[in-house]
């Protein structure tokens, strides 16, 4: 899907700079025209809705800078420009977000204001602006703040979990991110319900003490546990479950992907939630060669530690491609072969630590750079 619009980029591209400087040309060439016809309303409408889907994709300084642009457009241009942003989602992010700051001819039209039109778009964009705070209003009020933690004690052992809040974010990796796959291609994914999250992988004196086993490769209590299989972990969550020491009307999980990449970003639409890089001091991976115990590395915005690097975390989710367009608390594929695991781990370099990259094996593969962590999630 990713790659079919990316197909379509740079003829639309061409094509709209092309389409520009031809209004640009035409608009020094002509005086103030009559008011703007039903047709280019009903274009502006359209154009706009794609704005907003834009926003929505976290692309807020395109928004802005289109709608700049197409305030001090002039009036008879004004139906052409609307339909020339009838353009795809994925180009508006991809394409004019980057083109469009130092393009001259936005430049040169900032000079040619409207007051009519001005007062025309923005009474578009308080409508847009509106909806979006609507849509936005529908997530519930949260008693607790992001990275609030909440502390459980299991057989003995202190388990700390973060709050997570209930929100929106783009799921997958924009289009220029280095290393990416087309298997991250952008959606925004909603989730309507905050949840905790365990502030570390599981680790090993965790798992010894609900399962009487210690599968690890590297061994150690406060080690994340490795070695254990999709399967295995569902047995650890069965029993923990089984144990009844869950907060009320809560139930422990393996996180779905996207509330492993939702929390991972704790905001942030860098390829790390530390950033464009990821450094030694920041995660374990790379030239370390063994797993290190939980919680040695800085934590992200929500509190969640070791995201990147130590051990990748196995999913809820079968692995399968993204369906696009926007959707709400996503559970992955219905069926597959494969379970995702996210995150990277001591043994990867750093591009697999990505905040969007997926990995994936079978239910029953066990491994030492694979371990799990906990979601704490409504019934
Ligand atoms: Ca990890």
């Amino acid at each position: 899907m990713m790659k079919k619009i990316r197909s379509n980029v740079p003829n639309l591209r061409y094509g709209l700079y092309a389409y520009l400087v031809f209004l640009l040309a035409l608009s020094m060439a002509t005086a103030q025209t009559p008011d703007p016809p039903a047709a280019a309303k009903a274009a502006m409408d359209a154009g706009l809705q794609h704005l907003k889907d834009a926003r929505w994709q976290q692309a807020d300084q395109s928004f802005d800078n289109v709608l700049m642009f197409a305030q001090n457009y002039a009036p008879a241009h004004f139906g052409k420009l609307c339909a020339a942003l009838q353009v795809t989602e994925a180009t508006i992010r991809d394409e004019w977000k980057v083109a469009i700051d130092d393009h001259a001819l936005f430049k040169a039209a900032l000079g040619h204001a409207d007051p009519a039109y001005k007062r025309l778009l923005e009474g578009y964009a308080a409508k847009i602006n509106e909806r979006i705070a609507a849509e936005r209003a529908n997530i519930p009020a949260d008693a607790h703040k992001p990275g609030d933690s909440q502390e459980l004690t299991i057989n003995g052992i202190k388990y700390t979990f973060r709050r997570i809040p209930a929100g929106w974010f783009m799921m997958g990796s924009p289009a220029d991110e280095p290393n990416r796959s087309n298997a991250e291609s952008q959606r925004q994914v909603t989730l309507s319900k905050g949840f905790w999250m365990l502030e570390t992988e599981v680790t090993q004196g965790m798992w010894m003490s609900v399962m009487g086993n210690n599968p690890s490769s590297n061994k150690g209590l406060n080690l994340p546990v490795t070695d254990v299989s999709w399967n295995d972990c569902q047995e650890y969550i069965k029993k923990l479950n089984e144990l009844k020491v869950a907060p009320v009307g809560y139930k422990f999980s393996l996180p779905t992907e996207a509330q492993w990449e939702y929390a991972c970003r704790a905001g942030t639409t860098t390829a790390y939630h530390f950033g464009d890089t990821l450094t030694p001091q920041q995660a374990n991976f790379g030239g370390r060669q063994q797993t290190r115990d939980v919680g040695s590395y800085p934590a992200n915005a929500w509190g969640l530690k070791d995201m990147h690097g130590n051990v990748w975390e196995w999913c809820q989710d079968w692995y399968g491609d993204y369906p696009s367009g926007a959707v709400t608390a996503p559970t992955g594929a219905e069926r597959g072969s494969d379970r995702v695991f996210r995150g990277g781990s001591w043994g990867n370099s750093a591009q697999y630590c990505r905040s969007a990259l997926r990995s994936f094996d079978a239910p029953a593969y066990r491994y030492d750079v694979i371990g799990l962590r906990l979601s704490l999630v409504l019934e």
